[in-house]
């Protein structure tokens, strides 16, 4: 990435909050509010990376345990399975979104309030380990 756009990018993230460190550029991260009755939920944001590198390990203290999941449609069946490493392609936004990647945060231990926001770390393989404020949304 040229000082120009590392630039650009910085001041974007000033302006509209989003955190940034290292290489990896997190957006629009929201945590899913559930009744307080479910002890999981999915964590959604956008990251991009300014070079290759993989999303490897997510955690909090609100929750046991937190792994990256892949919904797919199959035979009319939503199903959804683990990926151990989510490849971040350089420069390419990667959309943790409904019915397609997220987060899937599991073993909550405490009830989540609405506007909220609660820490997560994020851990990739080159950009290392970050921590950013996820906070809850009723969608
Ligand atoms: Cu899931």
């Amino acid at each position: 990435m040229t000082k120009l756009s590392k630039a650009i990018l910085l001041s974007a993230s000033i302006f509209l909050s989003f955190p940034i460190q290292a290489d990896v550029l997190v957006e629009n991260a929201w945590l899913r509010l559930l009744p307080p009755v479910s002890n999981m939920t999915a964590a959604y944001m956008n990251l991009t990376s300014d070079r290759e590198d993989r999303l490897v390990s997510i955690s909090s203290d609100i929750a046991e345990l937190i792994e990256i999941h892949q919904s797919k449609m199959e035979s009319g069946v939503m199903s959804m399975q683990e990926v151990k490493r989510l490849s971040l392609p350089k420069g390419k936004t990667i959309e943790l979104k409904p019915q397609s990647y997220h987060l899937m945060v599991m073993g909550l231990k405490e009830v989540l309030i609405e506007g909220e926001a609660y820490p997560f770390t994020l851990e990739f393989e080159h950009a290392g380990k970050m921590t950013i404020d996820v906070p809850v949304r009723n969608p």
